[in-house]
């Protein structure tokens, strides 16, 4: 495993909602406890990372890891419009140097699709000033927090409405999620409430998309020497037979976002599974087809696909921001990254510029709508106690990460 660079970025992600606790502010939190939820459970108090944050981050450098992803929550940021908490930013601050504390360099999502109750009940990014106040919200994140992020990344899998779409509003699920989000408008008095999870493209994507290009422009006219990237949700895509719409099916999946990312200074492959298409779209997965827990194909080559496809594709520098397994069973884990890893070894060796790889996910934590039931951490947390434990899968991939890095990546402060 020693054939990766010494300045290789090896890290675990997290995201604030799913492993804070105590989100009260933010749209999921409400849409978790409406009697109409589709939520099989709500997040309650996570991992309690809010408070905990100094034992993950500690863990996370004990195991061998040198950068650190997470996400800052604008719902505690700006928990009215308009109205910034200085104490909210202190507590990123405060995070942020934690990490440089540790040695790690801190990878900082802007939004990881909660937003804030006030921001959804007022019609969400559907609205066509809303890239306007996500900029006003990156703008107060870049004074406060611009000098300690070392890599910061706007919207996590961009393109997510067009990965899931067909989950949430296929004619069986849209009647569920139209009485949540209705609960949820009328607990805020108002007439709508969005979702960037439950929102379609057609919504809201050309919002996003302006909204990317508009923080962008916030964060680097403020302070730091930050790298700054877009996250994009990828799969692998193989065509089957003759006449099949594989070509179709990815220009549908990624939309304007590859575009987007060929502006960013890096972009975040995420890649769990493969999509298998034919002459009429997707195949179903075969009855033995080998899958995780979250029931779509076990495919650790994926990644390898398409990190080869964002070279070809975007050919900006690439960092695997997110790539694991829900498994019960951590043995899968550690097949999943050692095939992986091969994968990316061969990227590397055709000369493409790879530049990390980060594993989601760092703790057990809040899977959205299938609650805590999906196990994606390398570090096990009790649910009562929140004691963490680090899984064989943790030590395995951070002795990876400690035996091929001589040197911290140069863009580590501190
Ligand atoms: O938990 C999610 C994460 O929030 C976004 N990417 C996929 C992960 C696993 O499903």
């Amino acid at each position: 495993m020693s054939r990766f660079p010494h300045d290789f970025i090896w890290g675990t992600a997290t995201a604030a909602h799913q492993i804070e606790g105590g989100n009260v502010n933010s749209d999921f939190w409400l849409a978790e406890n409406v009697p109409e939820t589709i939520f099989r459970e709500p997040s309650g108090d996570a991992c309690d990372s809010y408070h905990r944050y100094p034992e993950d981050i500690a863990l996370a450098a004990e195991l061998g890891f040198n950068t650190h992803r997470f996400g800052i929550e604008w719902a505690r940021i700006e928990p009215e419009p308009g109205v910034f908490s200085r104490a909210a930013l202190d507590h990123y601050l405060r995070v942020l140097e934690c990490c440089h504390a540790h040695g790690l360099a801190p990878m900082v999502s802007l939004n990881h699709w909660t937003v804030p109750r006030w921001f959804a009940a007022r019609g969400g990014f559907e609205m066509a000033d809303s890239p306007d106040l996500f900029a006003r919200f990156a703008e107060q994140v870049s004074r406060h927090l611009g000098d300690g992020m070392a890599f910061v990344t706007t919207f996590n899998e961009a393109n997510i409405q067009r990965v899931i779409g067909s989950t949430f509003h296929n004619p069986k699920a849209a009647p569920g999620l139209a009485a949540m989000k209705q609960a949820c408008a009328r607990a805020c008095g108002s007439d709508r409430f969005s979702m960037v999870l439950f929102a379609t493209a057609e919504e809201i994507e050309a919002q996003l998309v302006e909204a990317h290009y508009r923080a962008a422009q916030a964060l680097r006219a403020g302070p730091g020497t930050f790298q700054l990237g877009v996250t994009i949700s990828m799969a692998e895509v193989e065509g089957v037979g003759e006449g099949n719409q594989a070509e179709a099916f990815e220009n549908d999946l990624y939309g304007p976002w590859l575009d987007v990312a060929k502006t960013a200074d890096f972009v975040g492959v995420q890649t769990y599974t493969r999509y298998r298409i034919g002459p009429e779209g997707r195949l179903r997965l075969p009855a033995d087809a080998m899958r995780t827990d979250m029931g779509y194909e076990y495919r650790p080559e994926a990644l390898e696909a398409t990190v080869r496809f964002a070279a070809r594709r975007i050919g900006r520098p690439i960092i695997v921001t997110e790539h694991g397994i829900a498994a019960k069973d951590d043995t899968r884990r550690v097949a999943l990254i050692d095939t992986a890893l091969e994968g990316l070894q061969r990227c590397l060796d055709d000369g493409i510029d790879l530049r990390g790889y980060v594993h989601w996910s760092l703790l057990d934590n809040f899977e959205w709508v299938l609650g805590y039931g999906m196990r994606f951490g390398l570090i096990e947390v009790d649910r009562t106690s929140f004691a963490r434990t680090p899984k064989p899968s943790a030590r395995h991939l951070g002795q990876i990460a400690r035996s091929s890095r001589a040197n911290t990546p140069s863009s580590i402060k501190g």
